[in-house]
């Protein structure tokens, strides 16, 4: 019997799949490369199922071999590892960004003298409708909470984007680009103190309490799926952070990040001339260790966020507090700066990470922007957050239109700015 390979991620199983399964049988023995998580992560979403629950799935349908994992988005590793007769692909993969991929694999089997074959791709069940199926089920509060965790595993670094409504939300859950390398989306959300405070005309003050916040976030939660980190200001009083603590874990938010800052919170990018005074450290690790006890879950991360370079202090002082917080049990560090060159930064997370290897640092590039992603993946960074892009891109739009329909006395020039009403009913779910 020849040994026929088909690459899998084994998520979403329609019928498209059972029919390359099938035709893949027809050949000889099927050999499934179930994709790992850390093969799917840096190309497309990470999967709703984790690695085990695809395996089961895919280990009993009808037709199927054998199943080992490829650890690679490549399928050329497996390839020279199994030897297959054949490899088995739909033809979707001829454009787009797997084309290269199927380049190398074509060269690969013509070199060990074995065979692609390709089937016409199922036209009629695309994957993206799918998903937008899967979406809309939803998920639980259990699945998205270790969700940001799983993907710390697998993917660095991460991108968060922050989130201040429903709508804004749901650009950060759909939105894919695709690249010459592989697809790009974001990883998760970022529910920003300053943006859900500017959305509703209020400023940036630490809330008396969390209730109008989750408000807010109940609108995010119910039209998305992806990992959401909350900032929660100072934390407030250690005895009111334990509440907070548990009220987002069930919630399902992932992570809090808060700040070691006391008095009335101040936005951190104000001008110089807003000086706010510093926690005593052994105070913030405190309530580090504190909120640490409070937690349900083993996976909700507490993450510590260094205001030394804000308020005018040295990279020592933040490393000092940064080996503190660490050491009485924060999950994360968030160092934060205004300084356009990104230097302290840099010099931050190298000694940091010479110390830590594995703890997550969390950058907020608002004033260093003009570092990519990769850039900052190099300095250490491990979850990247663009901390209020979507509020400050909407004021502007519709200041835009609002002035249009000002100044043309009517609104048909403003309606080339806007989306067509039939696309904003269709982006909502339920809404067609
Ligand atoms: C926020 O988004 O509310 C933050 C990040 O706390 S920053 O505004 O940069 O301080
Ligand atoms: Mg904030």
């Amino acid at each position: 019997m020849k040994t026929i390979y088909l690459g899998l991620s084994g998520d979403i199983i329609h019928p498209g799949i059972i029919n390359i399964i099938k035709e893949a049988s027809k050949y000889g023995n099927v050999l499934v490369g179930l994709l790992t998580d850390t093969a799917i992560a840096p190309y497309k979403r990470l999967p709703y199922l984790n690695f085990q629950q695809r395996l089961e799935v895919v280990e009993n349908i009808k037709g199927v071999h054998k199943v080992v994992p490829q650890q690679e988005w490549s399928y050329i590793p497996n390839l020279k590892k199994y030897k297959p007769d054949a490899i088995i692909h739909g033809d979707d993969w001829t454009s787009g960004f797997m084309s290269k991929e199927r380049d190398k694999v074509f060269a690969f089997m013509k070199e060990t003298g074995g065979e692609v074959i390709e089937i016409p791709y199922t036209q009629g069940v695309n994957s993206s409708a799918l998903n937008e199926a899967v979406r809309s089920l939803g998920t639980t509060p259990d699945i998205r909470l270790k969700s940001l965790r799983r993907l710390l595993e697998v993917k660095k670094p991460i991108r968060i984007m922050e989130a201040h409504s429903g709508i804004s939300a749901l650009i950060i859950e759909n939105l894919e680009i695709e690249k010459e390398d592989g697809l790009r989306c974001f990883d998760g959300i970022w529910s920003s103190s300053l943006t859900d405070s500017a959305s509703k005309g209020k400023p940036d003050i630490e809330a008396v309490d969390l209730t109008t916040r989750l408000q807010d976030l109940t609108n995010i939660l119910e039209c998305t799926t992806k990992p959401i980190i909350f900032d929660g200001d100072t934390g407030g009083k250690p005895e009111h952070f334990i509440f907070t603590v548990r009220t987002l874990e069930r919630n399902g938010i992932s992570a809090v990040i808060i700040e070691d800052k006391i008095g009335l919170k101040k936005n951190s990018l104000f001008g110089t001339d807003v000086t706010q005074e510093l926690s005593p450290a052994d105070e913030f690790c405190e309530k580090l260790s504190i909120g640490k006890r409070a937690q349900v879950t083993k996976e909700f991360m507490i993450i510590a966020r260094l205001e030394s370079l804000i308020a005018g202090f040295p990279v020592s002082h933040a490393l000092e507090r940064a080996f503190a917080y660490a050491a009485s049990g924060a999950d994360g560090i968030m160092i934060h700066s205004k300084e356009k060159s990104g230097d302290d930064i840099r010099e931050f997370c190298e000694k940091f990470r010479a110390k830590y290897n594995n703890i997550p640092i969390v950058l907020v590039p608002t004033t260093y922007n003009q570092f990519t992603v990769k850039e900052l993946s190099l300095w250490g960074a491990s979850i990247i957050i663009y901390a209020n892009h979507l509020l400050r891109a909407s004021y502007p739009a519709m200041m835009n239109a609002a002035k249009t329909i000002l100044e043309k006395e009517r609104s048909l020039e403003a309606d080339l700015l806007c989306m067509p009403i039939k696309e904003i009913l269709e982006l909502i779910p339920g809404g067609k």
